[in-house]
């Protein structure tokens, strides 16, 4: 891997912040976009902007051509096993909406949904809401204090009323990898199908649908370096068929008259109105990008610099690092003694160093620990351990100012 065309790749960089370098370490928050994403997006407004579906024009048919291409470049990256099973969405967010919408229906009073301790809210107040509106039951699988889920526990939990599980991939607060395809298998041994929310995992794990076994999967173009108000919904052809349309309008039907509508068949079902097709392009081309320089190459770098930023923080005094997961991923948050991460993140930033204080949208989880929040320092790519070098002298220092 070349880390430093990686760097040039990424323009946004190489730019000072209150007058010091930027060390960007915000990526399980928003990754940087390399420039193929950007002239991608720039082309297609520059040369091929169109409405798709549409038209018998040319631009049109580029159009709508360039973004099934992108479907289907999208579904070979994961591994799905027809390009009808991505659907377009804004992001992980409105993918988990979209899925607890559709699935209501089916969701009884009495029944079961089942979700971990470990949840981003987008995979917790959908949930939570449908159980809320249907008379259901949420059920929380719990985190042990190190970060992980206790799967003989999941067993017990998967009574016959349980109609889904609904967990993330990859934690974006303690960084846990949580062993999905055993999950999955565990699941279905009992009938129970799986969403993953892969908002984290689509970016610092393999992902191979089919491999997993698992029936839905969500995630956000923009945590893989790709823009924003782009995602997809994964979701199993023969489940996508038999489940409702989500929002009615254009594109998402067959015929309509004023007694009756049919609607369109997959994946168009599904992607009512005019889609973000510059955002379905940029995210073909982030992905191509992965690709390219090399999805192993990019999970070692990470992993090393995971490892050597633990091992380095380890040494401040104070420090309690959140999060002691065997399978861990990029993503590494702390606090120090009884120091504010708010007030920790501030002084980081006066020193050109972006990371994320707060709850990290896990509200419940930071009640599990019992804590306000947590610093977070997430890593991509194109981070360097110069900046964690920098990073860590930077908490150093911090803490010593506000000691
Ligand atoms: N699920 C997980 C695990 C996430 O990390 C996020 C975003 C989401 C869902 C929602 O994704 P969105 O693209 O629809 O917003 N996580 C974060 C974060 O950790 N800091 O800012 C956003």
């Amino acid at each position: 891997m070349d880390l430093q065309q990686i760097r040039k790749d990424f323009p946004i960089l190489n730019q000072q912040v209150n007058g010091k370098p930027l060390v960007y370490l915000d990526n399980a928050a928003t990754t940087q976009k390399p420039l193929a994403v950007i002239q991608r997006i720039s082309d297609y407004y520059l040369k091929e902007n169109s409405n798709v579906h549409r038209g018998v024009h040319h631009l049109s048919q580029v159009a709508t051509e360039a973004y099934e291409n992108a479907r289907g470049y999208i579904a070979k990256y994961i591994h799905a096993e027809e390009s009808n099973e991505i659907i377009f969405t804004r992001g992980t967010t409105e993918s988990i909406n979209l899925l607890a919408n559709v699935l209501s229906p089916w969701i009884q009073a009495g029944d079961e949904i089942i979700i971990s301790g470990m949840e981003h809210h987008s995979n917790l107040v959908p949930w939570q809401q449908l159980c809320e509106r249907n008379k259901a039951r949420l059920k929380v699988l719990p985190v042990d204090l190190d970060g992980t889920l206790d799967l003989n526990f999941l067993e017990k939990m998967l009574t016959p009323q349980v109609k889904l599980l609904a967990i993330a991939h990859i934690s974006n607060v303690l960084g846990t990898v949580n062993p999905v395809k055993e999950i999955v298998r565990i699941a279905h041994n009992k009938g129970v199908p799986v969403l993953l929310d892969g908002a984290q995992g689509i970016a610092h794990a393999k992902v191979d649908v089919q491999d997993l076994g698992v029936d839905f999967y969500a995630f956000s173009g923009h945590k893989i370096y790709a823009p924003m108000g782009i995602g997809v919904l994964y979701g199993r052809f023969t489940w996508l068929r038999r489940l409702p349309p989500y929002q009615f309008g254009g594109e998402m039907i067959d015929q309509v008259s004023f007694e009756k509508t049919t609607f369109n068949e997959l994946p168009y079902k599904y992607e009512a109105g005019t889609p973000n097709v510059a955002g379905a392009l940029g995210l073909e081309a982030a992905l191509h990008y992965v690709q390219k320089t090399g999805v192993d190459d990019i999970f070692n770098h990470e992993d090393k610099l995971l490892k050597y930023a633990t091992e380095k923080l380890e040494n401040i005094d104070g420090m309690r690092i959140i999060g002691h997961a065997k399978e861990k991923a990029a993503v590494l948050s702390f606090l120090v003694n009884g120091l504010h991460p708010f007030d920790l993140g501030t002084l980081l930033d006066q020193m050109g160093i972006a990371v994320r204080t707060g709850h990290h949208c896990a509200q419940p989880l930071m009640d599990f620990y019992g804590i306000p929040g947590t610093v977070r320092a997430s890593f991509a790519m194109y981070n360097t351990l110069e900046e964690v070098d920098i990073f860590v002298d930077a908490v150093k220092k911090a803490v010593g100012m506000l000691q």
